[in-house]
């Protein structure tokens, strides 16, 4: 059975929105960040980079969290979470998964871990990389509520739903706490409470424990 390692509300939460839309069986096995299980020996043998989330599809181990959700629509193509294969939309499928997860997912590496980008102890300059990255994440946000405004639809790639949608729901969600949240944005809101709705969103809140605000 396919195992998910996850810790609640962490990268772990696309692959898992992504299982759950799939309703397909899978295992969650929470790596507790709270005693550092994502350094032990036992776990950097499936993630070398001792990072979450990691896939174990029987023999295969999987890190990365774009190619886990590329694993997952490509060997479950019954339920299209991903366009067909060699299409247009399979490159704008591709391009906004690249997006998510090389432009905008390290930018919030920078935010949430701004201590580890400076010298040890330098509390200033941490300061200066988490508001740099903040309002770098904010522009990012913009030219992503751009995307929704332009072609009016109700997910990342138009009329239809995809994969897609649940990496921009967690990195969207990761702005909660920013000073200009993506919920307050009027298509990414809109977004955010159509994602909200949907029963394989709420049954992964649920299972990871998390309470509200959820976006
Ligand atoms: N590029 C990786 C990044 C994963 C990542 O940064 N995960 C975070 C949680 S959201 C993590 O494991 N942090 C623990 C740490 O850095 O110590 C991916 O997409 O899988």
């Amino acid at each position: 059975m396919i195992r998910l390692h996850y810790y609640p509300g962490n990268a772990s939460m696309t692959p898992h929105i992504v299982l759950r839309e799939l309703g397909i069986p899978f295992e969650l096995q929470l790596v507790d960040r709270s005693r550092m299980t994502h350094r032990s020996p036992d776990y950097l043998k499936l993630n070398p980079n001792g990072l979450i989330p990691t896939l174990q599809d029987a023999d295969l181990v999987l890190y990365e969290t774009a190619a886990i959700v590329l694993h997952l629509v490509d060997t479950h193509p019954d339920v299209p979470l991903a366009p067909a294969l060699a299409t247009p939309a399979r490159a704008e499928f591709y391009k906004w998964l690249m997006w998510l997860g090389c432009s905008v997912q390290p930018l919030m590496t920078h935010y949430f871990y701004s201590d580890r980008m400076v010298a040890p102890s330098n509390e200033t300059a941490a300061a200066q990389v988490r508001d740099a990255a903040e309002q770098q994440i904010a522009v990012l946000m913009d030219r992503l509520e751009d995307h929704f405004a332009r072609h009016g639809q109700d997910w990342m790639l138009g009329e239809r739903y995809s994969a897609l949608d649940a990496y921009a729901f967690m990195l969207c969600r990761w702005t909660r706490m920013m000073k200009r949240p993506a919920r307050t944005l009027p298509q990414l809101g809109a977004f955010l409470q159509r994602m909200l709705s949907r029963p394989a969103v709420a049954q992964t809140l649920a299972a990871e424990q998390l309470g509200k605000p959820f976006v």
